[in-house]
């Protein structure tokens, strides 16, 4: 039987301070992604119920449950990873990392690439998420952005980073100013941890 868990982060919740206030990441992870794996495990355990009885209806109603929270515990998985405190190096850019560089070559610019994550991610409508993905059959670096919990890689991309820009995620700190959290984000990316696994991609 499949039990997922809620990952623990590497840092505590006030360390992503000020971007991201102490309340604002123990809500976001202890009960939003809580409840992602919570409901994400009683589903898969309806589901495998409903297989030993051969209820495919039941199988078939269950699947929407299962992307939904099953997406949103990968997608907040792989966002806690690709941040980091700026004491332990958040926001840290080197030129030498490779990613710097596939960027630099894939969108003209730093700046440019910046601009167009940020301006995507803000007009996403209603809940969903900011990528830079590696696109394998282009082999070249892609902005997407999903509704809701939906994956990257479902679309044949792998996910290097994230931008949560769910209501969830900004608004106690930010209210509707969506575009003022994605500015901020910035500040806590977790550089090291995302040249990791731009790596991993292409190697
Ligand atoms: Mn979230």
């Amino acid at each position: 039987m499949s039990n997922y868990q809620l990952p623990d982060l590497k840092y505590d919740y006030g360390d992503l301070e000020p971007i991201i206030t102490a309340e604002m990441l123990e809500i976001h992870h202890n009960k939003h992604h809580r409840a992602y794996v919570t409901k994400l495990n009683e589903a898969l355990e309806e589901y495998h119920e409903a297989e030993k009885k051969k209820d495919a209806e039941k199988m078939v109603e269950l699947q929407s449950a299962i992307k939904f929270n099953g997406g949103g515990h990968i997608n907040h998985s792989i966002f806690w990873q690709i941040l980091a405190p700026i004491k332990d190096g958040g926001g840290a850019l080197k030129k030498e990392y490779s990613v710097y560089k596939a960027i630099e070559k894939d969108f003209g610019s730093f700046e440019i690439f910046k601009e167009l994550l940020n301006s995507k991610s803000t007009v996403v409508q209603g809940s969903g998420w900011g990528w830079l993905g590696f696109s394998r059959q282009n082999k070249s670096l892609v902005i997407q952005t999903c509704q809701n919990h939906d994956l990257l890689s479902a679309r044949g991309i792998f996910p290097i980073f994230c931008i949560d820009v769910w209501e969830h995620a900004y608004y106690l700190k930010y209210k509707n100013v969506r575009a003022e959290y994605i500015k901020e984000i910035w500040k806590i990316l977790n550089w090291q941890e995302i040249e990791n696994r731009y790596k991993k991609i292409i190697t």
